[in-house]
């Protein structure tokens, strides 16, 4: 297996602090905003921008997550139906800006879905998308309004997305089959 890198750790960490000043720009603040982690690493990567932003603004910022998995549209109805969307973690997203966090941007599926399961839980102000790389081929009319490194990849490689939290060290490679 051949194994390139795309983002070292210091590269990785340099484009959360930009995204981080980005959502600050771009909100006028983060007085309305509420960020959510996508299953796995978002989460891991939201929790990351919110200190981040705290560290900027001064003030505290909400981060929650949610498991998107149900909702995709490559998961059989009868598994939809044993499902139950976990409101005891309720987040309040009503008239919120949400910012929804990611770690890759690929054919937009994932996304769709955690519009699908937002939609569920309230009517937020505004969604926004950030994701840390998006490695292209889309499937869906889904695009990032922050991106940590765009990665053009053929579609058989996969990109590996380490985190300390999940995986005791920071780096992005890719990974060719
Ligand atoms: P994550 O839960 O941290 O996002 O989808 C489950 C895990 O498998 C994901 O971790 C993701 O990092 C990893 N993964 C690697 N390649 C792919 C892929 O092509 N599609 C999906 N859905 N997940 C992938
Ligand atoms: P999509 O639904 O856009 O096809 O894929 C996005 C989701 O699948 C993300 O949550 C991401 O974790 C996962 N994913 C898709 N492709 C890759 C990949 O090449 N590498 C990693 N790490 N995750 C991927
Ligand atoms: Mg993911």
């Amino acid at each position: 297996i051949e194994k390139n890198q795309i983002l070292d750790e210091k590269a990785l960490n340099r484009a959360l602090t930009r995204i981080a000043h980005e959502i600050i720009e771009k909100n006028k603040g983060i007085d309305n905003t509420v960020l959510i982690g996508i299953k796995t690493r978002g989460v891991y990567l939201a929790r990351r921008l919110a200190k981040r932003i705290e560290d900027i603004e001064g003030q505290s910022v909400s981060v929650s997550e949610i498991d998107v998995t149900m909702y995709r549209d490559d998961v059989d109805q009868e598994q939809k139906q044993e499902f139950n969307l976990d409101t005891s973690n309720s987040i309040d997203i009503v008239d919120k800006n949400v910012v929804l966090v990611d770690d890759v941007l690929f054919t937009g599926r994932t996304v769709r879905a955690a519009l699908d399961a937002l939609v569920d839980i309230g009517r937020p102000q505004r969604i926004q998308l950030a994701v840390l790389v998006d490695r292209g081929h889309r499937e869906l009319p889904v695009r990032a309004d922050y991106v940590g490194k765009n990665v053009p990849t053929s579609k058989t490689e996969i990109v590996s997305v380490m985190l300390e939290e999940t995986d005791g060290q920071d780096q992005v490679i890719i990974l060719q089959k």
